[in-house]
């Protein structure tokens, strides 16, 4: 584990960005934590954030032109991501992200920021079952771009629809790679050498065994 993901793990814990506690997930899973990107809601908390995105795309060597965050939440971590992008490593980068309902004045349209096209990174908080990510492919596509790879900050390492793993699932479906900052597996290593919260990593095992892939 890398010290930046060490750092962001400390972070999330202190802003309880990741609780646990009893959470229904928009799969309808019962999870005994969550990752609530949402509460990285200050300027320093966005600003770590967005430092994260932007060192794992450079560790990870993606290949992409511009990013995307789809709507509402995708629209702040693309935002600090790019200046991130920017101000850690030189790269100028074009961002978007879309409406959630088209606007039929002004400049009309769904997107806003740089027109979509060439390789598209999508970037976004949480994949769990991984039935988000459709929307973002559908709207890149119409636009004639292509979809470059899926960016979020936490890879839940849950199964998808079928057996696979979720990530497994959209990489394959879309033909694109699935990147994260932190998995499951980091957040329980960490929390394992922590040592401190043996009964919400145990309930981590539990919902593991589970869900897992
Ligand atoms: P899937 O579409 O099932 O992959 O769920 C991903 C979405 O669930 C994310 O975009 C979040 O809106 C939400 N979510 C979290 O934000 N954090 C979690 O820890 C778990 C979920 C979730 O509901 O699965």
């Amino acid at each position: 584990m890398q010290s930046y993901q060490q750092a962001l793990i400390d972070f999330a814990l202190d802003r309880q960005v990741l609780r646990f506690g009893a959470f229904t997930l928009k799969s309808g899973r019962q999870s005994p934590y969550f990752f609530n990107t949402g509460l990285f809601s200050s300027g320093e908390a966005l600003r770590r954030l967005g430092s994260a995105y932007a060192r794992r795309i450079v560790d990870a060597a993606l290949p992409f032109d511009m990013v995307f965050g789809p709507a509402y939440k995708g629209i702040p971590l693309v935002s600090a991501l790019s200046v991130a992008l920017a101000a850690d490593h030189g790269m100028d980068c074009p961002w978007a992200f879309n409406r959630k309902e088209e606007k039929d004045h002004g400049e009309g349209g769904s997107v806003v920021g740089a027109p979509l096209a060439g390789r598209v990174l999508i970037v976004d908080d949480v994949i769990s079952a991984g039935t988000s990510v459709a929307e973002s492919v559908a709207l890149i596509e119409s636009a004639g771009a292509t979809v470059a790879g899926v960016l979020v900050a936490l890879d839940r390492q849950e199964r998808g629809q079928h057996d696979q793993s979720a990530t497994r699932e959209v990489a394959e479906r879309h033909g694109v790679p699935v990147t994260a900052i932190l998995t499951l597996d980091t957040l329980m290593e960490y929390l394992e050498r922590r040592d401190d919260r043996p009964d919400d990593l145990a309930a981590m095992r539990d919902y593991r065994a589970r869900y897992g892939a």
